[in-house]
């Protein structure tokens, strides 16, 4: 099939899940086309089978705000007909989704159909997408899709519950590369980041309000009280002077990495004892599933999709969010042994194999069929 994805190309889950899913799908044998406005972070390597389209959007001195919707639908179009694309598929539903749907038609205009499948990721429903300001066209752009996927149950129930959604949402889980994530150094390098007797507790995230990182912190300053740790925090975004200061307040900031954004999370999570997410909301929580994937426990908070995820008192703990005594205990008890930690990696592991690349793409390839035929 030749695909068009459609994400936002920074750090961020879903830009990842996409360009994942792309890649999958170019080695399965799929030709793919990113159409973006920059190249996706992880699309390092360009094969035969992916193609990278980049959406301009010119400075004009009469626009307040560019119109980058209007640049994505008419690269869409073209890129459609010049490739022969046959199916959209659309990360995020603002404003792709909208985009999408005008490309659709403008082509249908010139005799060309082709469906668009809509993925909804969490925030594009849960934060942003439900604003008054938005929530009559992601409604319509919903509505509109052919196909409708949500990456968790939870999602597809607050959807559901927040717009008025008359097409069926199809639950397709988040993935990972499990081979990719099975550690294949052979000594992790510990010693760059925490003395030999300490724990490395990690945090990722885009260091937004919503991931709560101000408990990240809290939660480790109980752990550190307890037993000798480092905390390594890894990405970049607006609470991150907030926690650097809530460090120092604690006389904590020698115990505490602040990394930026990183294209090594493989290797931060080979060495990483624990990962902490007491996220407020979180559809599906793919730095979870990445952690466990590399073996390694997950403290995490119980909203949205992150049950669907976290095995409670198997991969790791679950408690409500902002309960921040209760999460620290939960780690101090994994980490209270060697054997109680092992038998959580292994479960962690264990856990993660049900989100494997293998079991979950195969499910958005007979999505694109069934678009196709729709259309056909
Ligand atoms: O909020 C973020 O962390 C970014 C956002 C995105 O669009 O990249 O993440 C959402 O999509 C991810 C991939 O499907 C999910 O794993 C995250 O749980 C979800 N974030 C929220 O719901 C807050």
């Amino acid at each position: 099939m030749k695909i068009a994805i459609v994400c936002y190309p920074t750090f961020g889950g879903s830009g990842v899940v996409a360009t994942e899913l792309g890649l999958a799908l170019a080695e399965k044998g799929h030709e793919v086309h990113f159409i973006t406005y920059k190249q996706p972070v992880r699309l390092e390597l360009l094969s035969q089978n992916i193609h990278f389209h980049e959406v301009s959007v010119p400075d004009y001195p009469l626009f307040h705000y560019q119109p980058y919707e209007l640049a994505l639908s008419s690269k869409l179009v073209d890129m459609v007909k010049l490739y022969r694309i046959e199916v959209l598929h659309v990360h995020y539903a603002i404003p792709h989704a909208y985009a999408g749907y005008m490309a659709k038609k403008m082509l249908l205009a010139e005799g060309v159909s082709i469906p668009m499948v809509t993925t909804l990721h969490g925030t594009d429903i849960t934060l942003v997408g439900n604003h008054p300001f938005y929530k009559p066209a992601v409604t319509f752009s919903i509505n509109k899709s052919d196909m409708v996927t949500s990456v968790s149950e939870s999602l597809k129930d607050d959807t559901n519950r927040l717009f008025d959604i008359s097409t069926e949402i199809e639950v397709v889980p988040n993935f990972i590369d499990i081979e990719k994530y099975t550690n294949p150094y052979t000594d992790c390098q510990r010693d760059l980041m925490a003395e030999k007797n300490e724990f490395i507790i990690t945090h990722i995230s885009n260091l937004r309000e919503v991931k709560r990182v101000r408990d990240v912190i809290e939660i480790f300053d109980r752990i550190q009280k307890k037993i000798p740790a480092k905390l390594i925090m890894v990405g970049e975004g607006p609470e991150k002077v907030a926690c650097e200061r809530l460090c120092r307040e604690k006389g904590i900031e020698n115990k505490v990495k602040f990394l930026g954004n990183s294209s090594e999370i493989d290797k931060i999570l080979c060495f990483s004892d624990l990962f902490l997410l007491p996220s407020e909301k979180e559809s599906f929580g793919l730095a979870a599933l990445e952690a466990m994937a590399s073996g390694v426990p997950v403290i995490s908070s119980n909203t949205g999709g992150l049950p669907e995820v976290n095995q409670h008192g198997v991969s790791g703990y679950l408690s409500d969010v902002g309960a921040i005594d209760d999460m620290a205990a939960n780690a101090l008890s994994i980490l209270s042994s060697p054997e109680e930690l092992a038998k959580f990696k292994k479960n962690a592991k264990e856990t993660a194999r049900k989100f494997d690349t293998a079991n979950i793409v195969p499910l958005y390839e007979d999505i694109y069929s069934k678009a196709i035929s729709y259309v056909s």
